[in-house]
């Protein structure tokens, strides 16, 4: 059995080696009878493969032969190493292969809708590449989602769902290290979760029903049935009505839920370790993908302090008013109020990451705990990258007469969650938590523009396909 060498691992140290590879024909290039330029790529990196007519061991006829192959067909190669006297462009590697032999494990069909070089370009190269004159195709975004197989296959997109994996690992990690147990919550519920109309109802074998708008219901009822600390990685369904970069219908759903003993701060305590480590790993660990996904989509390192910056909704409310921002105390903040004062804090305070919490009640979900100095407040929180939302949490209500009277004063139809407030009235201990959307994380951890970058197979309004 032949040893494979990675395209990755093709260096100056196995100069002379007669190496085995496998990849895909990238790019593919003839020059006159006796001789074919192949870029061999294998997980995002890549080396240029010469075929040169020789006359015991290339024949005219399999230069031909690697001239005619599709790109992106996937091709086995033999040959020797060599270090060119020039430096290599339009490959990672800085070596090359004389090709032997060659031969085409499967193939590619002959015209494809994205050529993935053009796909991988940035905004930069693609001007200086119309100004000198040279043809190609702008992919935009709905030929890159309609053949996201292909699209998959740019190393920036190599490098964004690297990193989004790296997300889920580290939440996991983190949370199993702090005594957390991981659950597994129905997606098909019986009553809207959130409130709102952002819901999909479909019919339960007669029954109404709907996919669950979060685990909220089930991971209190979890800590009902004494878990202490849960957590879940999960599909989220919003039957959202509008398009916009940063809403999607399906998106994964980062929960936790704990006991609090005194305050929703221990939640917040969560939040400050959780992400302070989240970003630490992920700079130390996906150097490479960040690189990769920089090089297509700019974008400067996410600037966070060693611990959280805390402000209150009223504090960020002065701050904008400060700067001429009127906002309704009582009210929500819109995304142009939330980009702006991100702005202000960055420049106040050097970070674009940071928690606003205490925010009015009547603007949150019914189950969420108000002030007991105030109840106009709440003890809730968001929490926010380069002023966007990533992450919503709260202490919750845990009497159920109050739970009763919280969600009837929301408007809630209480009988459709009748199981859920009864969890409470066998006695709940006082507890908090917070939802997280991964692909937000990665758009904003990113400095990426649209949510539709950072989900595999985006669901937004206009789409269910592929
Ligand atoms: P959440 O619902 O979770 O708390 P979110 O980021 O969707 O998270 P919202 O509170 O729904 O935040 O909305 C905050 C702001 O985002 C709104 O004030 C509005 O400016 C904007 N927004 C939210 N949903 C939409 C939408 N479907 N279309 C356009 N803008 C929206
Ligand atoms: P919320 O509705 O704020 O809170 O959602 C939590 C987080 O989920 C993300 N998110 C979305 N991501 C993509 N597309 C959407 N349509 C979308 N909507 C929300 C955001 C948001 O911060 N049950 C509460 C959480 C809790 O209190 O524990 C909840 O669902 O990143």
């Amino acid at each position: 059995v032949r040893e494979w060498t990675e395209v990755g691992a093709l260096t100056e140290g196995l100069s002379e080696r007669y190496v085995l590879v496998r990849g895909r024909a990238q790019a593919i290039r003839a020059v006159g009878k006796n001789m074919a330029f192949l870029v061999v790529r294998e997980k995002g990196f890549t080396v240029q493969c010469v075929v040169t007519a020789q006359p015991d061991t290339v024949s005219r006829q399999m230069v031909k032969y690697a001239a005619g192959l599709s790109r992106e067909s996937i091709v086995d190669i033999e040959g020797v190493v060599s270090v060119p006297t020039v430096p290599i462009k339009g490959a990672t590697q800085q070596v090359e292969v004389q090709v032997r032999k060659i031969l085409c494990v499967n193939k590619a069909m002959p015209t494809l809708p994205i050529n993935i070089e053009d796909a991988a370009r940035s905004e930069t190269e693609i001007e200086k590449a119309l100004q000198a004159g040279e043809q190609l195709v702008r992919v935009n975004q709905d030929t890159r989602l309609n053949y996201r197989v292909l699209d998959m296959r740019t190393p920036a997109n190599q490098g964004i769902f690297r990193i989004q994996c790296q997300v889920g690992n580290v939440f996991r990690q983190f949370l199993l290290s702090k005594d957390f147990v991981e659950i597994h919550t129905p997606k098909l519920i019986a009553g809207s979760s959130e409130g709102g109309a952002a819901v999909f109802k479909l019919d339960y074998k007669g029954q109404a029903a709907c996919l669950a708008q979060s685990p909220q219901l089930h991971k209190q009822m979890a800590i009902c049935g004494d878990f202490g600390r849960v957590f879940e990685i999960g599909p989220v369904f919003r039957a959202e009505d509008s398009y916009t970069h940063r809403h999607l219908c399906e998106f994964t759903g980062l929960d936790i839920e704990m006991e609090i003993k005194k305050h929703y701060f221990e939640v917040m305590d969560v939040v400050d370790r959780l992400f302070v480590t989240m970003f630490d790993t992920l700079n130390k660990n996906c150097a490479k993908e960040l690189e990769a996904v920089g090089r297509q989509y700019p974008f400067e390192p996410l600037k966070y302090l060693r611990s959280t910056l805390r402000l209150t909704f009223e504090e960020g409310i002065q701050m904008l008013k400060e700067a001429g921002v009127e906002v309704d105390p009582l009210g929500d903040l819109n995304t142009e109020t939330e980009r702006k004062l991100g702005q202000l804090v960055l420049e106040k305070y050097g970070t674009e990451f940071y928690i606003l919490h205490r925010y009015p009640l009547a603007i949150r979900p019914f189950y969420t705990m108000p002030c007991y100095d105030n109840p106009a407040y709440s003890n809730s929180f968001d929490v926010f990258i380069r002023g966007e939302e990533i992450i919503s949490g709260a202490q919750r209500v845990h009497v159920p007469e109050f739970l009763v009277e919280r969600a009837q004063a929301c408007g809630i139809d209480v009988k459709t969650i009748s199981t859920y407030i009864d969890s409470f009235r066998y006695g709940a201990p006082p507890h908090g938590g917070f939802g997280v959307g991964l692909e937000r994380v990665v758009m904003l951890f990113c400095g990426l523009n649209n949510i539709r970058k950072t989900s595999l197979f985006p669901r937004d309004p206009l789409r269910i396909a592929p």
